[in-house]
């Protein structure tokens, strides 16, 4: 196929070959052996196009952007650029971060291409283990490592505020990106929109009674606000259970293609979010050999695990380093300890707050909005997994609109506990 003007042609299991052939960054990683080379487009995502490339002397995933939506068609086109800001987050999570991020080996920016380690298996989609019911012992401790480095080294605890502008600024430019969020997160769900679906009829009052909903549409918009307007850290910015790859010792962040600077608490927010929807889809997988009683509970202590520990990982990164370059709280004014003390209760609780409202919204959007989890599709039965869709929508309606009387995240466990029961 000839090369648009910009230097961009769509690839596929065939054309890669030969791309890959020459590119030397990509060659040298297979030993520039081809004979034996197997490559499968593999991707499950909504957008974009992943192959898996594997030779006898080793591998990669190759990952295209095309200009459009995957999941949607050519009738939704989408800047193909995200692949830029993509390989960029994977590049920045991955220096702060780099036991749980993918190595990036190649980024070709006309193609909207990226080269970056293959997780081989056992690695397997979050979503997918849970469904099946593993329990992975150190996901916690994974996720709330990544979010702690991540969010800290790129917000004004670490940075100087022109350091902060610069970054800010480079990330604005994944504004089609952001304002697909701002679209299928915080507006879609809350009117009339061809893209909307849901279980029907099980849940059409459901729906409809979210789109007549004034107090929750009021605290909708003061979330969409946030996101759109605090640039607080680099967000990965779509940071479901989807966006995670795991064995039963590794964690592997993918997919920040939504990256930008906005509030922490939505990243924070879609994993535990992601994690309740996980919890309130397992009657729908529970069966006669097993009831999923333990693995529900194992779920919640996860929820529970994750937030404590990024709270303790992320307040001793701002213990170590109070008195560097960070011009948040500069330590000439605030050098007590009673003051820091202060600070950090006001920030870690503000947090929480933000993190239980993003994390609501973003699951009634998997229930009412376009794209939906396979936590829930694959409940064949569509009344019972109306039945659970139904409690993990009741249960984010509540969080969304209580998420400032919560004090600690055991409060929001039992919250949950309650509305399962
Ligand atoms: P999209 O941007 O379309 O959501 P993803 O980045 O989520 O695409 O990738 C789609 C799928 O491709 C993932 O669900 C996973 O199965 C596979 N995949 C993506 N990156 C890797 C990787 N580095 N190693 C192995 N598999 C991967
Ligand atoms: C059309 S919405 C597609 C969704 O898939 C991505 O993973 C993002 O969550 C996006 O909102
Ligand atoms: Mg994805």
């Amino acid at each position: 196929m000839a090369s648009a003007d910009d230097g961009f042609r769509p690839l596929d299991e065939k054309s890669l070959i030969e791309y890959i052939k020459a590119t030397p960054s990509l060659s040298s990683k297979l030993g520039n052996h081809f004979d034996d080379l197997q490559v499968k487009e593999v991707g499950d995502g909504n957008l974009n196009f992943v192959y898996i490339v594997v030779g006898g002397s080793g591998s990669f995933v190759i990952k295209q952007a095309l200009p459009y939506i995957r999941c949607i068609g050519e009738s939704w086109p989408m800047a193909k650029e995200r692949a830029y800001f993509e390989a960029t987050a994977l590049n920045e999570h991955g220096r702060l971060c780099p036991g749980h991020v993918p190595e990036v080996y190649h980024f070709d920016r006309a193609m909207c291409l990226i080269g970056m380690r293959y997780l081989e298996p056992p690695h397997i989609i979050l979503r997918k283990g849970l469904i099946a019911g593993h329990e992975y012992p150190l996901l916690a401790e994974h996720m709330s490592e990544y979010m702690a480095r991540t969010l800290f080294f790129t917000s004004l605890l670490y940075r100087t505020t022109t350091e902060h502008k610069r970054e800010v600024a480079e990330f604005c430019g994944n504004v089609e990106l952001c304002r697909l969020t701002e679209q299928v997160v915080f507006s879609d769900p809350y009117k009339v929109s061809q893209y909307n679906h849901w279980t029907s009829p099980y849940l059409d009052h459901d729906a409809e009674a979210v789109r007549e909903d004034n107090a929750l549409k009021l605290e909708v918009a003061e979330l969409k606000s946030m996101f759109c307007e605090r640039a607080q850290a680099l967000v990965h910015g779509d940071l479901h259970t989807g966006s995670v790859m795991v064995t039963h010792d590794s964690t592997q962040v993918i997919d920040p293609e939504f990256a930008f600077y906005g509030p922490m608490g939505f990243d924070i927010g879609a994993f535990l979010g992601n994690l309740i929807l996980a919890f309130f889809a397992q009657d729908g997988h529970a069966n006669q050999s097993n009831d999923r009683k333990t693995y529900k509970e194992w779920i919640l202590r996860s929820i529970e695990d994750t937030w404590n520990l990024f709270e303790k990982k992320f307040t001793a990164l701002w213990d170590e380093h109070r008195d560097g370059s960070g011009e948040a709280y500069l330590s000439e004014i605030y050098n007590n300890p009673e003051l820091q003390q202060l600070v950090k209760q006001t920030f870690m609780k503000g947090l929480l707050q933000d993190t239980l409202g993003f994390g609501a919204a973003k699951m009634i959007r998997r229930i009412v909005g376009v794209a939906h989890v396979e936590d829930f599709e694959s409940i064949t039965d569509a009344g019972v997994r109306a039945d659970c869709e139904r409690r993990a929508l009741n249960c984010a309606k509540m969080l969304l609109k209580k998420r400032r009387e919560f004090q600690a995240i055991n409060e929001v466990v039992s919250a949950i506990q309650q509305i399962h029961s």
